[in-house]
This record gives C-alpha cells, sequence and structure tokens, in this order.
C-alpha cells in the first residue's frame, strides 16, 4: 500500500480532478493543503477552534468519508490509512507500505490432519495455538527491524485497540483482517470458504506489520478476488464443502456462526486438555482438499 499524500502530490490530484475556476476548497489546517491556495480559492477551519464557521466546515465530506469506510468491510473496520494515523506525527498523513506474510504449515502438520474428520490433530491445534504465539512474536520482531531502520511501524493485531468484533453486517471479524492485507500485497485470494489460498495453499496462518518506510510494492497477479479457489471460478470442487463436520460451508455461504460455535464450543473442551493447548483451530476445510497446499488446478 502506497499513501503517497504528500503537498505536491494533493496539489496535482486537486488540479487533475476539480473545477479549480468554479470552487472553493474547504479543508482543516492540514500544511499539505497549503500551496492549492496560489491556483484556487481556499478557505480553512481550525478544529481546535471549532467545527463549523458559516459555511466553512468538513461536516459534509466528513460524513461522505464515513458512508465509504463502512462500505470497506465496515466502520470498526481499521484501513492501512487508520493505522498510518497512528504512527504520523502532527504535520500529517504519511505514506507507508503494508508488510505481509504468510507461514504455510508443514507436511506432516497438514498430513495429521486430513486423516481426522471430526476433530483436529494434535499437531494442527498446537500450530493454531504455539504457531499463532510464533506469529506474534514475528510481528514484534518485524516492528523491532523497521524501527530500527529509522521508520515507525506497527503490528495492528497488537495494537491495545485491536479486538474481535462481531458486526450486523459481516457477523464475526476482527478490526484488522490479516487476509485483506495478504489480498492487498498480492499474496493470494480468497475462496468459497473464505480461507486465503496463496501459491503455498490455504492451510497457513498470515500476519502483517504497518510502517511508514515507503518499499516498491509487490504485484498483485490476481484479477478476481477469489480467482485461487476452483469452484469461485467456475470449475467442479466443493472438496471443503464435505470436509466440514458441522456442515457450515455451502456453494454460497460459510456459516461462521456455526463454524464458531462448533471450534470454540463445549465438545472441545476435553480435546483442548488432551491436546495441553488453549485453543485448538479445526481447519478440517482446509486439508484433504484440493488446494491444501497449491493453488488448484482442474481436477477432473
Ligand atoms: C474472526 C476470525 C475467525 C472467525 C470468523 C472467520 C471469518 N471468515 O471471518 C471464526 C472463529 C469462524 C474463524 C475460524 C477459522 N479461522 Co479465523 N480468524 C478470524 C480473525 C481473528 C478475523 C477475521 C476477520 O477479520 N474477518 C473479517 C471479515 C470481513 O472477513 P471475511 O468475512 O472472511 O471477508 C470476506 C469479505 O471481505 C469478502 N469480500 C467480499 N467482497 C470482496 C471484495 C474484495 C476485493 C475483497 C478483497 C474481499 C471481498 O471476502 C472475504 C472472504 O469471503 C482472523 C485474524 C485476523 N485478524 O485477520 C483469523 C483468521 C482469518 N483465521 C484463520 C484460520 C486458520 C481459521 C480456521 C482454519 C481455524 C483454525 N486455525 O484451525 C477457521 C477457518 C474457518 C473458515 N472457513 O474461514 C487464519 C486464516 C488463514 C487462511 N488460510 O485463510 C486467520 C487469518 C488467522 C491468521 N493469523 O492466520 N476465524
Ligand atoms: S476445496 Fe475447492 S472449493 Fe473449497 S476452497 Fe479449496 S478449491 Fe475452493
Ligand atoms: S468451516 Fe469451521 S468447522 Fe467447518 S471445517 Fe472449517 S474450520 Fe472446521
Amino acid at each position: 500500500m502506497k499513501g503517497d499524500l504528500t503537498a505536491k502530490r494533493l496539489s496535482s490530484l486537486v488540479r487533475q480532478n476539480v473545477d479549480i475556476k468554479n470552487s472553493t476548497l474547504i479543508t482543516d489546517e492540514f500544511k499539505g493543503y497549503l500551496g492549492i491556495k496560489k491556483f484556487m480559492p481556499h478557505k480553512t477551519i481550525n478544529h481546535s477552534v471549532w467545527y463549523v464557521d458559516g459555511d466553512i466546515h468538513t461536516n459534509t465530506i466528513e460524513s461522505f468519508w464515513a458512508i465509504l469506510k463502512r462500505g470497506i468491510i465496515g466502520q470498526f473496520h481499521w484501513t492501512p490509512a487508520n493505522i498510518l494515523e497512528q504512527v504520523a506525527d502532527e504535520t500529517g498523513p504519511v505514506e507507508g507500505t503494508i508488510v505481509s506474510w504468510v507461514l504455510p504449515i508443514t507436511e506432516k502438520t497438514r498430513i495429521s490432519n486430513r486423516k481426522q474428520d471430526k476433530y483436529p490433530s494434535r499437531e494442527w491445534a498446537c500450530t493454531r495455538d504455539f504457531g499463532e504465539q510464533f506469529n506474534d512474536e514475528l510481528r514484534r520482531l518485524v516492528v523491532e527491524f523497521l524501527i530500527a531502520q529509522g521508520g515507525k511501524a506497527v503490528a495492528p493485531i497488537l495494537h491495545e485497540e485491536w479486538s474481535r468484533v462481531t458486526d450486523p453486517k459481516v457477523g464475526l471479524a476482527s478490526r484488522w483482517s490479516e487476509r485483506h492485507a495478504a489480498y492487498a500485497a498480492g499474496l493470494g485470494t480468497f475462496s468459497l470458504n473464505r480461507g486465503f489460498i496463496t501459491p503455498r495453499g490455504i492451510a497457513h496462518r498470515c500476519g502483517s506489520v504497518v510502517t511508514d518506510i515507503v518499499m516498491e510494492p509487490s504485484a498483485r497477479p490476481y484479477s478476481d478476488y477469489r480467482e485461487n479457489c476452483l469452484t469461485c471460478r467456475g470449475e467442479k470442487c466443493g472438496e471443503c464443502i464435505k470436509r466440514c463436520p458441522v456442515g457450515a460451508i455451502s456453494e454460497e455461504f460459510h456459516d461462521k456462526d456455526l463454524c464458531q460455535k462448533y471450534t470454540y464450543g463445549s465438545e472441545f473442551k476435553e480435546l483442548k486438555k488432551k491436546y495441553g493447548v488453549s485453543v485448538t483451530g479445526c481447519g478440517l476445510c482446509q486439508t484433504n482438499v484440493p488446494c491444501e497446499s497449491v493453488i488448484p488446478e482442474i481436477i477432473s
């Protein structure tokens, strides 16, 4: 992700998109807008004093952004710009990059889960629990590394305000989606069961960090956000539907509530004790399926 909000860029965007002879620009006092006064009428409102001064206010555009933001998953959901605001100083918006990674689950663990038809294997459960602790440690290390390079960096998932959310529109979710970050970074696409399929398959865990260090963005070689999934490409598959022990996946839908109720439910209490983990996951829909460790080709 590249923010690209320098004063020069802002002026150039306004010149390209606004009828500068017949318009007046109204903004807050962000310094990046200063150059705009040179080529069109520009009024500012100082938000530390008041929000409305006669006709001068930014309320209309702010409610437009609120509607747009709600359209991007939901109002609760952080965009990379929201995270960058937290690393920005008072000079205003900064450019930045999302660093996103995928940690493929080992072959041994995948094979152990392939044999399961009701509960996850012990190896899978350990990956869910200890693997995610490792992923958190990696998030911290990447943040430290980027700070040592002179930048600012935040792992959204480790932010004190990060939380899981139940939203009326999208249901179970979180303030930051690692998979949407990975999609934006070109690492893969979503699928029928909502899992994220990368060239190393769907059985993985992923993570990300947002930084103000600007890096060359990686390519996003996909034309559709569900391109790596056979069923979504219109080919025959649906193997993950058969794998789900509670019928949470169908051709049209993944029932997040049913999936969560099962995997975090009382049936798993004994299993957690037996495996010595605090959470087991399930992932049957991510193993013994054509997309387990590759982008699947047509199956006959
Ligand atoms: C909440 C949560 C759950 C919930 C809800 C799952 C869900 N699908 O949202 C429950 C408890 C059910 C769950 C279960 C599992 N989870 Co979980 N979960 C999360 C968590 C914390 C947040 C997910 C989130 O924010 N969802 C937000 C909503 C909006 O996402 P969504 O509905 O899936 O997104 C859809 C729309 O955006 C839609 N869409 C519509 N139009 C468009 C247009 C465009 C352009 C795009 C891009 C998208 C898009 O496409 C998406 C997919 O359908 C993430 C960690 C994180 N913070 O990211 C892990 C995470 C998603 N879980 C993960 C895993 C591995 C699992 C399990 C396999 C359990 C396990 N470990 O054994 C199961 C898999 C169930 C399944 N089939 O998806 C991995 C996913 C890895 C992968 N390969 O995809 C994650 C990323 C954790 C991690 N750090 O790796 N999980
Ligand atoms: S098993 Fe088949 S239908 Fe399910 S996500 Fe993988 S490719 Fe798509
Ligand atoms: S959808 Fe949920 S319950 Fe069903 S197989 Fe996947 S992780 Fe397990």
